[in-house]
């Protein structure tokens, strides 16, 4: 069964506030830390049935932690009763560069590169103010059992653009719901709670008797170079009849996402933004890529949503064959949120980042393998995926390390992607700026309720 009570609350359907502070820590003493871990943190993590209550009486800040591997080292969580079989968590993030094909650690935060983070504190609210005050008031009673290492600060963007990420897309429209729950919009994928949550249904790997309802969470914070992006729209434009240079820019821009900024499907709405289909959660994730009345997609029919659109890459639908799609157990539920300040003007004139921003990347799973690295590694970064000539994610597709893999590509080269041009699927578009930049992270574990209070604290 799955207890909602049991499960944190920013795994299944994200703590959804405007600010959120991500918090890195070394633990110092663990004894000290345990006892806290027990007596003053466990009360205020917020569970998944509390978000859902929408409790007006719950804490104005929320929060939810979460551990790496080395933290459970620490915690003395070890040995093979202890082990959470994932070889990706149990190595870290600074060792999976290569899988991710990130270009080794250069462009990395320094507190990521090692393994010395133990834990991630997630804390979310309305207001800034919130967070801060549950921040020293926490940094008091933990007092010496941790060390800060990093702290990142995400923030929602200001009106009109609540909701959209830096390059100004809308977000959070797609994520993954789980078949218990029997409550999805269409279009929405149906999932076994095991594809998330660690020790249910679904998830067929041997793991200890504590982790079930626990997932596994990759923290990535991935750079945006936000005022280059519209300089490469408007250098080439999709030059298609009845289109203004500008309208065929923004029909790049889109074919890139595979989403208009509205957060309209270009499968849906090929030539132009329709905002009404943006914000209609009952439409906006309805299609499959196939066309009606077909259960598999025509792979040989780009002008609707070209192949290596984002969105497509990172959930294929139809393209894999007939759906429902839940055997492809690659599922994960994302909860990131952006960082970092809005463009200034002269960023703006200059089209070149001085500032960084970007978005706090956050996503669980079961099964890192399964999840976010295969999405990244098997699907974003392979230019054969799904058949030869696709190119890369134009938004998060990184050259390969792995040679044979990226068809002789070498990391450094340009990156090519095709299908964007609907009357010329096969013209290229060579990206030159990778416009997301990897600034590393780490994978942590979501315990459940019970595991904190019975396992992992004293
Ligand atoms: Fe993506 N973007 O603004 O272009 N993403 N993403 N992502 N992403 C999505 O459908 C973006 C990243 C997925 O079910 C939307 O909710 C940016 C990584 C998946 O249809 C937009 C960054 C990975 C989906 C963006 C980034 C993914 C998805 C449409 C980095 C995995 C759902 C909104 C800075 C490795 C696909 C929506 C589906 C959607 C953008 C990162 C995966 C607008 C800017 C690293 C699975």
């Amino acid at each position: 069964g799955l207890n909602l009570n049991d499960v944190q609350g920013d795994i299944l359907i994200g703590m959804r506030k405007p600010v959120e502070l991500f918090l890195f820590f070394g633990i110092s003493n663990a004894t000290d830390f345990k006892v806290k871990l027990k007596g003053e943190i466990l009360p205020l993590v917020t569970t998944t049935a509390q978000i859902l209550r929408d409790d007006t009486s719950a804490p104005s800040t929320l929060l939810n932690i979460a551990f790496s591997n080395t933290g459970l080292v620490a915690l003395n969580a070890t040995g093979e009763a202890n082990n959470l079989n994932d070889t990706a968590f149990a190595a870290g993030q600074v060792n999976d560069v290569k899988n991710l094909s990130d270009p080794g650690t250069v462009n990395w935060v320094p507190q990521f590169v090692g393994t010395n983070i133990h834990g991630v504190i997630l804390l979310a609210s309305d207001t800034e103010d919130n967070i801060n005050s549950t921040l020293s008031s926490l940094q008091s009673t933990l007092g010496d059992s941790i060390s800060e290492i990093y702290s990142l600060r995400g923030a929602m963007r200001p009106p009109p653009n609540k909701g959209h990420e830096h390059f100004g897309f809308l977000d959070g429209i797609s994520n993954p719901t789980l078949d218990v729950f029997q409550d999805s919009k269409p279009g929405q994928a149906l999932v076994p709670a095991g594809e998330i949550l660690v020790g249910q249904p679904g998830d067929n790997v041997t793991r200890p008797d504590w982790a079930k309802d626990g997932s596994f969470l990759v923290f990535r914070q991935l750079k945006q170079l936000v005022p280059e992006f519209p300089k490469f729209l408007a250098d080439s434009p999709i030059l298609e009849p009845g289109l203004s240079q500008e309208q065929g820019s923004d029909l790049l821009g889109a074919r890139m996402v595979g989403r208009w900024k509205s957060g309209a499907a270009v499968f849906l709405s090929p030539m132009f933004d329709d905002p009404d289909l943006g914000r209609d959660y009952n439409r906006n994730n309805n299609f499959t890529f196939a066309d009606p009345g077909q259960t598999k997609s025509n792979l040989t029919d780009q002008s609707k949503c070209p192949l290596s659109a984002h969105i497509r890459k990172t959930r294929p639908r139809a393209d894999l064959g007939p759906l429902p799609e839940n055997s492809t157990n690659h599922h994960m539920v994302r909860a990131g949120i952006p960082y970092g300040p809005e463009v200034t003007t002269d960023e703006a004139s200059s089209n070149t980042t001085e500032i960084e921003r970007g978005l706090a990347f956050v996503s669980y799973q079961s099964n890192i393998m399964n999840g976010f690295q295969f999405l990244q590694q098997a699907w974003a970064n392979t230019p054969t995926f799904r058949q030869p000539g696709v190119g890369f994610d134009p938004i998060i597709g990184m050259l390969c390390f792995v040679f044979n893999r990226c068809g002789g590509a070498a990391a450094g080269a340009d990156r090519p992607v095709n299908g964007l041009d609907p009357t010329d699927p096969a013209r290229n578009f060579t990206l030159h700026t990778d416009f997301v930049v990897s600034r590393g992270g780490e994978y942590f574990f979501a315990p459940s309720l019970p595991a904190i209070a019975n396992t992992l604290s004293l």
